[in-house]
């Protein structure tokens, strides 16, 4: 009896094979203690460099918040909660976008370069989830918009303004921005990845299917929580010079 009322107001039962819930488990948690860590040290810097520690604390606290719901979605149902994800990225990536500008800002970084990334990550991010959860057939088709959407995004920051501007910045700040550089390349990459496995297309012969949300949550994992740490470290080292 209590473990019907448990079962039906508090928690879905979790199967200890269930690896997928494993992660957003874990996820969920890494997210919240990386937001506390961020917030408890704000006070340790100077208004320079706060704004910027503050955004990455909001990125894992967004997540946190998105991670509670995904978990509960996932053991309710045993399906990608899709949505959740998508919102949760509209309004994390932005911030990462936004995590760049303030850091180049000191090298005169315009609002033009900014607008100019959120506008790309926006194109990427809602054609990816037509691709993923409103016309699955021409996934592959979206995909590929999108895949062009993170080129774009990539290519400003490794070649084009961003990364002359980082050049003149120089020091902590250039060293801090060649690492996010090397996020965005590489741990970003795994979510294409991710959203190949879990669609079809011409490479599901080749990658076969998996899971879709073990992808996400690793990359989340080492994206939202590695970029914020970029930027908590460039603070720390910025303010002893
Ligand atoms: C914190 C969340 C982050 C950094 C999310 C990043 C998401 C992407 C870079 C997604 C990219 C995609 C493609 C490049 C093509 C396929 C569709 C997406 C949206 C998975």
């Amino acid at each position: 009896m209590l473990n019907t009322i448990l079962s039906s107001f508090l928690i879905a039962k979790m199967l200890p094979t269930d690896y997928v819930g494993f992660t957003f488990f874990v996820g969920c948690m890494a997210m919240m203690a990386a937001s506390a860590f961020f917030f408890l040290s704000l006070n340790q810097f100077d208004k320079k460099w706060r704004t910027s520690v503050l955004v990455s604390g909001l990125i894992t606290f967004i997540a946190a918040v998105h991670y509670f719901y995904m978990r509960d979605y996932w053991t309710s149902f045993q399906e990608s909660p899709t949505f959740f994800r998508y919102v949760d990225w509209i309004l994390t990536v932005p911030l990462m976008c936004l995590e760049f500008y303030l850091i180049l800002k000191v090298a005169g970084a315009k609002q033009g370069l900014l607008w100019k990334m959120i506008f790309y990550s926006v194109i990427m991010l809602v054609t990816g989830y037509l691709g993923e959860a409103v016309y699955p057939q021409s996934a592959q088709t979206w995909g590929f918009i999108s895949g062009v959407a993170y080129f774009a995004i990539a290519y400003e920051i490794w070649l084009g303004s961003a990364s002359k501007l980082a050049k003149d910045a120089g020091g902590n700040v250039l060293a801090a921005h060649k690492i996010l550089c090397w996020f965005v390349l590489v741990g970003w990459a795994i979510y294409p990845l991710g959203y190949m496995l879990g669609t079809d297309g011409w490479y599901t012969s080749i990658l076969g299917k998996g899971n879709v949300d073990v992808a996400y949550n690793i990359a989340d994992a080492i994206n939202k929580i590695g970029f914020g740490l970029v930027i908590y470290t460039l603070a720390v080292k910025s303010q002893k010079d």
